[in-house]
């Protein structure tokens, strides 16, 4: 503990970076230096949940399904384990997303190809499915459903992932319906976005009658990525900026802007994104507040060493989470801890341990 400390006040030290007015200090979420990926949700009632990938005993990728709680936001965590004993699956693997005391959690499992699989707990996480559930269609072409992200929208739950079904470098966003919290996904898997080039790494929110997605998309340039957003107002039957190519373009900067996340409350809509542009490089931060409409200027959260950001909001504010270091997560021993910011009204707060 003393050491990430320590490697924590170095960061800092050297980037010189600070945080914007009114954030908390970051907060530690696993001790184990090995874990990576983490998405995160409140329930509006001071409970913070997480899921993330942790490093397998004998394999050197993320291969175990983590859970994390909070009961007081975000200050103090416990951990487990899933046994969903995925195999080794890249980036981005996770998602998750609470209705009452039941907990979602769809992840990505490496099989002939690799699938979305879904899991549930009716407890506040205290018990799990004995296993997983397919969500992605079972005769799919391409070797890759990636990506999971979930949604409560009203009854329904959504999953939205990135599929290369057309193609091995062509990922489209692909989506899913449950009508009955999980226990069977609507197939074949709707499709909405039809561009050339990867679009992938969706992240999803709900308000009202709203569904809300951003993704990160190199359509037309293959090296420079940029985050991409729309909405449906009727629970996923239409979109606003349509599928065909789909989506409203957020960002324009040279340089890969990508792993977006996306949380909403009332009619404010929040987005964080890792840009990885020549000229400051860090997390990034914009929101509407008129529902998706208009978007205000982005906010620089976190100097160049944050990457895979994920964002939760509540009434309290803001909760922003994210791995430290350049490295790719959990490919080699370099620390990879979580930190979280929290956010009361538009950016503030900040929490370090
Ligand atoms: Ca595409
Ligand atoms: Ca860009």
């Amino acid at each position: 503990m003393k050491s990430l400390i320590m490697i924590s006040i170095l960061m800092i030290f050297v980037s010189g970076w600070t945080y914007p007015p009114g954030w908390r200090d970051e907060v530690q979420i696993d001790p184990s230096e090995q874990c990576a990926h983490c998405k995160v949700i409140a329930d509006g009632s001071s409970k913070v949940h997480c899921a993330y990938r942790h490093l397998g005993e004998t394999n050197p990728r993320c291969s175990d399904l983590w859970y994390g709680r909070s009961t007081d936001t975000g200050i103090e965590w416990t951990r487990e384990q899933l046994d969903v004993t995925p195999p080794p699956v890249a980036d981005r693997s996770c998602d998750i997303a609470i209705k009452d005391s039941m907990v979602f959690i769809p992840f990505e499992m490496a099989q002939n190809r690799n699938n979305v699989y879904f899991q549930k707990s009716l407890d506040y996480g205290e018990l799990w499915l004995p296993e997983g559930i397919l969500i992605t269609d079972p005769d799919a072409l391409g070797d890759h459903s990636s990506h999971p992200g979930i949604v409560v929208d009203d009854t329904l739950l959504h999953v939205f992932f990135a599929d290369n079904r057309n193609g091995k470098t062509n990922f489209e966003i692909y989506h899913s319906v449950s009508t009955d919290w999980g226990d069977n996904w609507s197939h074949p898997n709707g499709r909405i976005t039809v561009a050339d080039s990867n679009s992938w790494h969706p992240a999803v929110t709900c308000n009202g009658p709203s569904v809300h997605i951003v993704w990160g998309d190199n359509r037309g340039d293959p090296s420079n990525y940029e985050i991409y957003y729309n909405r449906s107002d009727d629970h996923c039957q239409h979109w606003v900026y349509g599928v065909n190519p789909g989506g409203l373009r957020l960002t324009s900067i040279a340089g890969r802007s990508d792993y977006p996340d996306i949380a909403s409350y009332g009619n404010t809509i929040h987005v964080v994104w890792w840009d990885q542009r020549k000229f400051g490089p860090g997390i990034y931060y914009k929101r509407s507040t008129d529902n998706g409409n208009t978007w205000e200027a982005e906010v620089k959260l976190d100097a160049d060493y944050g990457s895979y950001p994920a964002i939760a909001a509540d009434e309290r504010g803001v909760y922003v989470v994210w791995q430290a270091g350049h490295q790719a997560a959990c490919s080699t021993p370099e620390p990879a801890r979580r930190e979280c910011a929290q956010a009361t009204g538009s950016h503030r707060l900040g929490c370090q341990y």
